[in-house]
């Protein structure tokens, strides 16, 4: 039986461990593999957590494919967690939202039968300001023989994932990820550089009082998605309006919020982005796992994001995420049904 004391020292490492006991075919290769991933975001840490004291603030002179411009610790974590990965034996093949095309396994390592796709630092326009933001990850089984992953191996919807998850880089540093079974938060210590269990089978409540989204795109949206917000800014205490707002503007540290205190968070498309900024791969998907394994809902206005069949590494998708009662209530507006 696990003490409070055994409970208070649970390492991510041994959560992992003692997880894989509960799949009869583990063969050791998936633990292994969020192994390396706890390794990286360590790395990443590490050089965010410093970032002000550092040459890595500021921006290089390049865009990715997304548009935005490239910061350096972007390129640190994009690297970073690239190279922590690569030579595990898990991987077949990566996609990072920072690079065009898919990221092939160096031929002097040995394929695995997982896709690793990462966002490796998002929210990057805040590193300056010092705001909190994040790395995303999305993990699945490979469907292609031979050695080298394939397009095929990325483009998958994401019910399909494996393994879903995020870094936070706040107050503190926290690692959340679920693998099918629920979702569980680990806090940095950096004092003995592990990451240790403080938030065991988090659970979203059915409805919150905060809606998360830039209203500065208001006059842009949909009737359907104005009439929304409208509607939670009108008093009515019965069903605790008006909400509160609260946009940090990177979707980690959003959707995080979300996760722990219910509510809405979205990044509806508009007259300029009928398909929204969010890409479906690298940040809607693995929140929208995550989410749904709290008990909380996901939508890209009339289906749950994890339908969503790709067709694109870098495609976009409008996204609302979060608590039950909030999701389907924000659905009925966007379909005129209110
Ligand atoms: P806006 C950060 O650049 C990001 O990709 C997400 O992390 C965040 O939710 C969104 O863009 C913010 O976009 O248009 O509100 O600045």
């Amino acid at each position: 039986m696990q003490t409070a004391t055994t409970k208070k020292f649970m390492t991510l490492e041994r959560f992992i461990n003692e997880q894989e006991r509960l799949y009869a075919d583990a063969t050791g290769e998936f633990s292994g593999l969020l192994h390396d991933l706890s390794l990286a975001a360590k790395l990443v840490w590490r050089e965010v957590s410093k970032a002000g004291l550092v040459n890595i603030i500021g921006s290089t002179d390049r865009m990715n494919v997304s548009g935005d411009m490239v910061k350096k610790l972007d390129e640190f974590a994009d690297e970073t967690i690239y190279k922590a990965m690569d030579h595990g034996g898990h991987l077949c093949c990566m996609a990072s939202e920072e690079n065009e095309d898919i990221l092939h396994i160096p031929d002097e390592y040995p394929d695995g039968k997982y896709v690793l796709l990462y966002d490796p630092l998002d929210g990057s326009s805040n590193i300056d300001a010092n705001i909190t933001i994040g790395s995303i990850f999305s993990i699945f089984k490979r469907v292609t023989k031979g050695r080298k992953g394939a397009l095929e191996d990325c483009l998958q919807p994401g019910y399909k994932q494996a393994a879903a998850g995020y870094i936070i880089y706040g107050s503190s540093t926290i690692f959340v990820y679920t693998a099918g079974r629920g979702v569980h938060g680990f806090t940095l210590d950096p004092s003995v550089g592990e990451f240790l269990l403080s938030h065991e089978n988090i659970r979203i409540p059915k409805k919150g009082k905060i809606y998360s989204m830039n209203e500065g795109n208001f006059c842009n949206w949909s009737d359907g998605m104005q009439r929304y917000v409208q509607h939670l800014k009108t008093p009515d205490k019965t069903s605790g309006r008006p909400y509160s707002l609260r946009y940090i503007g990177t979707m980690v540290g959003d959707a995080h919020r979300t996760l722990l205190y219910g509510g809405i968070f979205a990044y509806p498309g508009d007259k300029k982005n009928p398909e929204g900024k969010l890409r479906l791969m690298y940040e809607c998907n693995p929140m929208a796992l995550i989410i749904e394994q709290a008990g909380g809902r996901s939508s890209d206005g009339t289906k749950s994001i994890l339908q969503v069949q790709p067709t694109s590494l870098h495609q976009h998708t409008p996204v609302f995420m979060g608590s039950e009662e909030d999701v389907t209530l924000c659905e009925e507006f966007l379909q005129g049904k209110r």
